[in-house]
């Protein structure tokens, strides 16, 4: 166990440290306390969700592992999800998906209704937290050879645009009940295996599709659409009708929000350097933190130069306020609750370092040219104390400090998770 003291100590002379730089430790922690992270709830049962058991999962993204205890019941899923937040320092939101629907009824996923999330809402307000929002544009016999939105099909078209109106008038119920707005995701599969003769024709139904779907208004302190672009899916390796460009431009001709997912360029891309291209000109960011690990394979999030890169930028560039932290992966090789927490605290931890920085200084170095005082300073922030921070950090919220969390996995997994198989 880590003791209280071996904390306080570390941090007093953290703080003393980063004072000597004109950073205010404890101003940095309040800052990290309001960004909040969107859980995606999806990591707790591999994807399945409650409408449509056993089926397959589709839309070129896979789950691979079968780590014991996976949740498989609305109350099994918020139990876990439960624990995960109870060892995240600050307050969050959760990202559900549409099939994650808790009703009795048969229903598909053109006839869901906000009362098919009641029970989500009911357990936000206890858990004081918000919702996000995603429609379930996959796993479904109503995808066919891969196209929703973009079908040459007006039937398959039709079903999946109902289905995207009806997301929306979910995440305007999460808005309006839970008090703060809903980010209502957009993500399609549509695309071909192999090479397209028309490229034009897809997207410009995909244009169609969507401003349909958004074609009535939402107050947007209750809801706003997010658009997340792809550069292939398996099976859909030649050409994807939502690419990043399409969506880039999609977003910003109906001011909406661009969703940018960690996972979906090519590996030698740095996506933290899109952030400040596009918000001058974009409404606002939502991200997909994910990990791809040689290709858009969904590990969890760690701790490494493309998180850090990530968080920086959001911090440097003063992009907090317009950007929507989400997490996006999926392991089941691990325990699925730890995936969280190892996720969410590193994406916080990432933050933190980024925060911890003489971050106004470094631009006034850099504006009179003087690149030695920039490289000496980075370079050296990377070996300062901040993890005598964000133990402060977790410790000041009630969380458990370092690793101590592990134990607590243990025991939630002893008591409940390997009890469920
Ligand atoms: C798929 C997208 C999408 C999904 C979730 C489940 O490549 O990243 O965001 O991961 O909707
Ligand atoms: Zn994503």
């Amino acid at each position: 166990m880590v003791q209280k003291q071996s904390v306080d100590e570390a941090y007093k002379i953290a703080k003393q440290r980063y004072a000597e730089l004109g950073v205010d430790t404890d101003a940095v922690m309040a800052a990290l306390k309001k960004v909040k992270l969107s859980l995606h709830c999806w990591q707790g049962d591999d994807i399945h969700g409650f409408l449509f058991p056993g089926q397959e999962l589709t839309g070129g993204i896979g789950v691979s592992g079968n780590y014991p205890g996976i949740a498989r019941t609305p109350d099994e899923l918020t139990s876990d999800l439960h624990e995960a937040l109870s060892l995240i320092p600050g307050n969050h939101k959760v990202q559900l998906h549409a099939i994650y629907a808790v009703t009795d009824k048969k229903k598909d996923l053109d006839e869901l209704e906000p009362e098919d999330f009641k029970y989500w809402v009911d357990w936000a307000k206890q858990e004081k937290i918000g919702l996000d929002m995603n429609g379930t544009f996959f796993s479904h016999p109503k995808v066919k050879e891969n196209f929703t939105l973009a079908s040459p099909e007006k039937d398959i078209r039709d079903f999946w645009i109902e289905h995207g109106k009806r997301s929306r008038a979910i995440a305007n119920y999460f808005g309006e009940a839970l008090g703060q707005q809903s980010v209502n995701n957009f993500w399609i599969p549509d695309g071909y295996k192999d090479n397209p003769i028309d490229k034009a024709t897809p997207r410009l139904r995909l244009i169609k599709s969507l401003d349909e779907i958004i074609k009535k208004p939402y107050p947007e302190k209750n809801t706003i659409e997010a658009f997340e672009g792809k550069l292939f899916g398996t099976g859909i390796e030649s050409y994807t009708v939502g690419s990043h460009l399409f969506y880039n431009n999609y977003a910003i001709s109906r001011n909406k929000l661009w969703t940018i997912d960690a996972g979906h360029w090519h590996p030698t891309e740095d996506v933290s350097d899109k952030f400040s291209a596009f918000l001058p000109f974009g409404k606002g960011l939502m991200l997909h933190v994910s990990r791809p690990v040689r290709w858009d394979s969904d590990h969890v999030v760690i701790f490494d130069d493309a998180l850090t890169r990530i968080t920086r930028s959001l911090v440097r560039d003063n992009e907090l306020a317009k950007t929507n932290i989400g997490l996006d992966f999926f392991d089941a090789t691990i325990n699925r609750v730890a995936a969280w927490v190892i996720g969410a605290r590193a994406t916080q931890k990432a933050l933190l370092q980024g925060m911890l920085a003489p971050i106004e200084d470094l631009k006034q170095a850099e504006a009179k040219y003087d690149f030695t005082q920039r490289l000496v300073e980075t370079e050296e922030l990377k070996s300062y104390p901040f993890t005598a921070v964000w133990d402060k950090f977790c410790q000041d919220n009630g969380v458990p400090v370092g690793m101590d969390w592990l134990n607590q996995i243990r025991q939630y997994e002893k008591d409940v998770q390997f009890k469920r198989d």
